[in-house]
C-alpha cells in the first residue's frame, strides 16, 4: 500500500505541518513530496503561526496531551529487583480531526499521534475533505501493537532464514549481517506506521548461537535497525536467549534466582539502553519446543520472567513472555497428556506472580494458530497479568501465502468473543479485545475486583520477507494490513478493512477491482477451513514443513496433535466428564457449553468430542457427509474465486496479476489435494459412502 497515487488528495491542496520533533520532520517530508508531485503547496511553520488559506494543518498542539494511564510497577520477589516502585508509561498517540467547510485541521499532542493524524487523512483520501463538519478524536485501543518477526541472521538448516516465512528471505539479514542497506526496511517501517504497528521484535523467538548475540557484540547492528525504526514511531524488541548468561556470559548457570545471572541481565539491558534509548524489551520463548528456560533450575516462569522484568524495569522496558509452554516430546500412547491443556496448567497458577513489566503473550489458540480452535482460555484466567493475544499474519497453516487467505474475519471473531456470554457475542461482559486492551476492567468483572490493570496488548507473526511484492502472495498483505488496523481499533469491520486496503494498495483503480477482491477475499477463510480441516480437528498437515494434507502426518508423532481417527469415529475427548478435562479449563458458561455433545457448536465438535461419523450435526448433517460435502465445496469456492478474479486481472499491474494467478493455480491444485486425500481417508476408514455418489478415490 501507499504508492504515490494515494496521496493525490493532500498532495494537490495547500498543507501547513506545525511543530518538531522527529516524528513531524517525517511528517513534513511524507508532505511535502506529496505537494510537489501533485501541485499543491506545503509549508512548515510553528505552532500557532497564522495559517487561513491552508485546506490541511497538521499540527503539533502539546496541551492535547492527555494524562497517559500510569502504573506501579513493583518487584514481588525482592531478590530479584529492587523492590521499588516505578512508573510505566505510553506514549499519547492520539489525534484530533476537525473539518471545517472543507478544511481539515488534525492536531496531537505528541509527533507520533500527529503521524498517525497524517495516515488517517490519507486512508480517508478525498473524503477527508468533502464531509460534514465534524471534530473527532481518534485514539489506539492500547499502546501494545507489536508485530514479531521470526527471522534468523544466518540462513538455517531446517527453517531457513525466516522461520515460517513464505515471502523469500529477511529484509533485515543478509548473508550472516545486518544488510548495510537498510532502504528496504525504511519502506517497510513506513508501511506498518500508516497501520499503526509500533513496536518491532526483529528476531526469531527460537534464538539460536549466532542471533543471540544481538543482544552483545552484535548490538551495533540493532542500533542502526532500531534508528529506521524510530523515524516512523517504531520501538525495537529482541527475541533474546534465556541461557545467554551461560552461552554469551560465560557463567556456569542461567538459573534466575542466582545472583550473578541477574546481575549479567542487568549489565546487558544497561548496554542495550544505552544504545538505544527507546528500546522496547525483550521477548522470551522458554521451555518450549527445545528453547531453554527456568524449568531446567526448578523455576517457575514467574522466577524466569520477573529476574529479566527486574534488569529491563529502570529503562520502561517490557519482557513479553510466551504462554506457549507445552511438552513436545510426549507419548501417543498416553491419553491422559493432552497439549491443549499446557499453556493454561503452567500460567493459571502462576496469575498475579508477575512483574508488571511482564506481559504474557498468549497464542490465541490452546494448539497453533489452526484455521480454527477455539479461543484459549488462558486468556480468561489471569485477570492479574498483562495478557497479550497472539496471532499469526504469516500463514503457517492457513495455506502459506500461496492461497489466498484472509485472515480479517478470524481475527474479527476472536476479538469479539466473550467468554462470559451464553452466545459468546452479547452481553457486558469483556470481549477477548478488552482483554488484550485493559478495557476489560469498565465492564462485568468476574470476580476480581481489578481486571488486568494495565493492557498487555497485541503481538502477531509478521509475513514479510525480501519478496518483490513483500509477502509472496500479494493479496497476503491485505492481512498485514487487517492486522495493524485491528491493533488500533479492534472493532472495526474486516470486510470494510479490505476496501481500504484496495484503495491504497491500487488507487485508481475501477470499482470493479475492489468488488473483485471483496468476491476473492471475503469468506476465504471459511474455504480454506473447508477443503482442510472438518470441525475443528486441526492439524492434518504433512510434518515439518506444515504444507498440504496428511492425514495421518502427526497421528503418532510426539507433538501431542491427534485427531484419533478410527473406523467407527473421529475427534478429541476433551470433555470433564470422560475425556482430558480440558473442556473446565473455560469459565462458565463456555466450560459447560463445550463439555455437552448437544451444545458444542459444529465447528468445533472433533476438538472437544469424539464421536462416530454417523453423529448428526446441528447443521442436520452427519459428520461423514459435513466431511465430503465442505470438502467438494470448497475446491468449488476456490474456481469460484479465480473466475471473479479473472474479470479483473488485467486492469491492475501486470507483474502483480501475473503473481496472483500463479498463487491461484496452486491454490487450485492444493486444494483438491486436500479435498481427495481427505475424502478418500475417510471414506476409507468409515466405509460410508458418500450420499450424493461423488468421485471419492
Ligand atoms: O507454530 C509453531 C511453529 C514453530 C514456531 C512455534 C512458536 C518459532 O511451527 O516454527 O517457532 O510455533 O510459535 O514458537
Amino acid at each position: 500500500w501507499l504508492p504515490d497515487d494515494a496521496f493525490a488528495a493532500i498532495g494537490s491542496r495547500r498543507v501547513v505541518v506545525a511543530g518538531d520533533g522527529a516524528l513531524t520532520a517525517t511528517i513534513a517530508e511524507e508532505v511535502a513530496a506529496a505537494t510537489a508531485r501533485f501541485g499543491g503547496a506545503f509549508s512548515r511553520l510553528d505552532v500557532g503561526d497564522g495559517v487561513s488559506d491552508a485546506e490541511l494543518v497538521l499540527t503539533l498542539a502539546p496541551s492535547l496531551v492527555e494524562p497517559v494511564e500510569t502504573i506501579e510497577v513493583s518487584t514481588r520477589d525482592a531478590s530479584a529487583g529492587s523492590g521499588a516502585a516505578a512508573e510505566v508509561s505510553g506514549i499519547d498517540e492520539s489525534f484530533r480531526f476537525m473539518r471545517e467547510a472543507g478544511a481539515v485541521v488534525v492536531q496531537a499532542g505528541t509527533d507520533a499521534g500527529l503521524l498517525h493524524g497524517l495516515f488517517h487523512v490519507v486512508r480517508l483520501g478525498e473524503t477527508a475533505f468533502d464531509g460534514p463538519d465534524t471534530d473527532e478524536t481518534h485514539a489506539p485501543a492500547t499502546d501494545l501493537r507489536m508485530l514479531d518477526h521470526w527471522d534468523n541472521v544466518d540462513v538455517h538448516p531446517t527453517m531457513g532464514q525466516v522461520e515460517r516465512g513464505y515471502s523469500g528471505g529477511s529484509i533485515f539479514y543478509d548473508n550472516g549481517f545486518v544488510r548495510a542497506d537498510l532502504s528496504r526496511v525504511e519502506r517497510y517501517a513506513r508501511l506498518l506506521a500508516a497501520v499503526g504497528i509500533n513496536r518491532v521484535a526483529i528476531n526469531n523467538v527460537n534464538v539460536h548461537e549466532h542471533e543471540a548475540r544481538l543482544l552483545t557484540d552484535d548490538l551495533g547492528d540493532v542500533v542502526r535497525v532500531a534508528a529506521v525504526f524510530r523515524r516512523w514511531g517504531i520501538r525495537v524488541h529482541l527475541s533474546v536467549s534465556f541461557a545467554s548468561p551461560v552461552t554469551l556470559g560465560g557463567l556456569d548457570t542461567s538459573d534466575p534466582l542466582d545472583q550473578d545471572v541477574a546481575h549479567w541481565w542487568v549489565r546487558a539491558a544497561a548496554r542495550v539502553w544505552d544504545a538505544i534509548p527507546d528500546f522496547g524489551g525483550f521477548v522470551v520463548k522458554a521451555d518450549s519446543e527445545g528453547q531453554p528456560g527456568p524449568f531446567a533450575y526448578g523455576r517457575t516462569h514467574a522466577d524466569g520472567a520477573n529476574m529479566l522484568a527486574a534488569a529491563v524495569e529502570p529503562y520502561e522496558g517490557l519482557v513479553h513472555w510466551r504462554a506457549f509452554v507445552y511438552d513436545h516430546r510426549q507419548d501417543w500412547r498416553d491419553r491422559s497428556t493432552d497439549r491443549a491443556r499446557a499453556a493454561y496448567d503452567h500460567f493459571h497458577p502462576l496469575d498475579g506472580a508477575f512483574s508488571e513489566n511482564v506481559v504474557v503473550q498468549v497464542k490465541y489458540g490452546p494448539l497453533d494458530f489452526q484455521v480454527r480452535e477455539p479461543l484459549s482460555p488462558v486468556l480468561a484466567a489471569m485477570p492479574h497479568t498483562r495478557v497479550a493475544l497472539e496471532l499469526q499474519v504469516t500463514q503457517e497453516y492457513t495455506g502459506q501465502q500461496q492461497h489466498a487467505v484472509y485472515l480479517g474475519q478470524q481475527w474479527s471473531q476472536l476479538l469479539g468473543f466473550r467468554f462470559w456470554e451464553p452466545d459468546g457475542v452479547g452481553g457486558g461482559s469483556p470481549t477477548v479485545a478488552d482483554l488484550a486492551t485493559g478495557r476489560g476492567k469498565a465492564a462485568n468483572d468476574p470476580g476480581t475486583g481489578r481486571w488486568r490493570k494495565p493492557a498487555g496488548g497485541f503481538a502477531a507473526v509478521s509475513n514479510v520477507g525480501d519478496d518483490e511484492f513483500w509477502t509472496g502472495h500479494p493479496f497476503a498483505q491485505a492481512n498485514l494490513y487487517a492486522y495493524g488496523r485491528l491493533c488500533w481499533d479492534p472493532t472495526l469491520d474486516p470486510g470494510a478493512l479490505l476496501d481500504e486496503w484496495v484503495g491504497l494498495t491500487f488507487p485508481g483503480a475501477p470499482d470493479a477491482v475492489g468488488e473483485a477482491v471483496r468476491a476473492v477475499l471475503d469468506r476465504s477463510w471459511e474455504t480454506y477451513e473447508q477443503y482442510t480441516a472438518p470441525l475443528g480437528v486441526g492439524f492434518m498437515v504433512r510434518p515439518g514443513h506444515h504444507y498440504g494434507p496428511d492425514v495421518d502426518g502427526y497421528e503418532y508423532t510426539p507433538w501431542g496433535t491427534y485427531h484419533f481417527a478410527d473406523r467407527d469415529g473421529i475427534g478429541v475427548d476433551r470433555t470433564v466428564r470422560t475425556g482430558t478435562g480440558y473442556a473446565g479449563q473455560y469459565p462458565s458458561p463456555w466450560s459447560a457449553t463445550y463439555e455437552s455433545l448437544s451444545t458444542c457448536p459444529d465447528e468445533l465438535l472433533l476438538f472437544f468430542h469424539h464421536v462416530p461419523y454417523t453423529h448428526v450435526l446441528h447443521s442436520g448433517k452427519s459428520v461423514i457427509q459435513h466431511i465430503y460435502d465442505t470438502h467438494f465445496e470448497g475446491v468449488s469456492r476456490v474456481e469460484e474465486m479465480i473466475g471473479e478474479w479473472s474479470k479483473v486481472s488485467t486492469l491492475v499491474d501486470p507483474r502483480v496479476s501475473e503473481r496472483i494467478s500463479e498463487r491461484f493455480a496452486e491454490q487450485l491444485r492444493s486444494a483438491t489435494e486436500w479435498r481427495d486425500q481427505v475424502n478418500t481417508y475417510f471414506l476409507r476408514k468409515s466405509g460410508i459412502p458418500d450420499e450424493r455418489g461423488r468421485t471419492i478415490y
